[in-house]
């Protein structure tokens, strides 16, 4: 048996959104009352596209503050940012070799990132979910809370650490992640269109709310939001193709910890005018004191560069542990 661990990781590159804080912080949050847990910025990762120096250093920061503003206690968790542990590359060499060429073809999210310019994609990007097995399983973690978007790579990471387990005859040695995804709202789509996802490299601002976004840009954001033309169903049955309207109310049952059943007995029959104003409510009261603090946090640099050197050295410690020992199974010795 495993002990319990979490670990999760979100990458600094900039405009932190509603999906990421429903689909991942806010879980963060809850599972440090019941796990250890182990979170990561993972610059490592947002370097697989093409980063502004300065403004990576900055969006590291702000990464930290989002973590800490949204109700992550940094005494309790291990906040630090991957680049700060060389382990994770090591481990993600490792893995680049016992990965397959097949497995990484399937991935979608390699497809969707990369476009129709595939040949042009960085070697990083393609090799991205290896380096993601490497946070996870370098912490020997057990459970990790992510989007839907990520269910994929935690596929993956479970077969990498299979193929390990069973190659070097060490049963049972990486354990085999559960990923945790929010029931509620696996997925945060953009307000402008719902077959795509809430993301930060979208052109178009008014497809996301920001966590830094104050109070008129988000009644702004819900106001144009697209819906369609009938009202609010009284049961999931009436949100059949209607996938603007399942995001809208998704997002309110999420943001304010209820079923979904909850929202159609509130709203069933009203119009998405009523609701909307509602829903802005809802954000505002939630996201905006996020953003306050955030906005508060990083006038302090001193406090999150202590937050992640503290961090950094905990992390590095039990990586140095697990790495010796998977250095140990593969047969590799460090003279130096
Ligand atoms: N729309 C989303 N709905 C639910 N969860 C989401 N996550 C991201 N977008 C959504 C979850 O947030 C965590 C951190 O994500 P990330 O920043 O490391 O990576 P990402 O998926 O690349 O984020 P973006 O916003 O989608 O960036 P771009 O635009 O670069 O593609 C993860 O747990 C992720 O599932």
């Amino acid at each position: 048996m495993h002990k319990k661990r979490v670990f999760s990781g979100v990458q600094p590159t900039g405009n932190l959104h509603l999906g990421n804080y429903l689909g991942a912080i806010k879980n963060f949050v809850e599972l440090q009352n019941k796990f250890e847990c182990v979170y990561c910025i993972v610059d490592l990762h947002a370097i697989t596209n093409r980063q502004d120096p300065k403004e990576l250093k900055s969006n590291v920061l702000e990464t930290v503050a989002s973590f800490v503003a949204s109700g992550l206690n940094s005494e309790k968790n291990i906040i630090f940012n991957q680049a700060s542990v060389a382990a994770h590359s090591e481990l993600a060499w490792i893995f680049n070799c016992v990965a397959r060429i097949g497995w990484m073809n399937r991935m979608t999210q390699f497809k969707e990132k990369a476009g129709a310019n595939k040949e042009n994609a960085s070697v990083g990007l393609m090799v991205y979910p290896n380096l993601m097995a490497a946070d996870i399983l370098l912490y020997k973690a057990t459970h990790v809370p992510v989007g839907e978007d990520q269910k994929q790579h935690l596929e993956l990471t479970r077969d990498i650490a299979k193929k390990f387990n069973n190659d070097f005859n060490c049963d049972n040695y990486f354990p085999i992640v559960e990923p945790l995804i929010s029931k509620e709202i696996p997925r945060v789509m953009s307000l402008r269109d719902g077959k795509k996802k809430m993301s930060k490299s979208e052109d178009s601002d008014m497809s996301r709310i920001n966590l830094k976004d104050d109070k008129d840009l988000i009644e702004q954001k819900i106001k144009k939001a697209k819906t369609d033309n009938d009202s609010i169903p009284s049961e999931v049955n009436g949100l059949k193709n209607r996938d603007e309207a399942i995001n809208l109310i998704s997002i309110y049952a999420s943001i304010n910890n209820i079923k979904l059943e909850q929202v159609f007995k509130e709203f069933g029959g009203k119009n998405f005018s009523t609701f909307k104003s509602k829903l802005s409510e809802s954000i505002i009261e939630k996201i905006c004191p996020i953003g306050d603090e955030m906005k508060k946090l990083l006038k302090d640099s001193k406090y999150l560069h202590d937050i992640l050197k503290k961090g950094s050295k905990n992390a590095g410690l039990i990586a140095k542990i697990n790495l010796k020992e998977i250095y140990e199974i593969i047969g590799l010795t460090k003279f130096s």
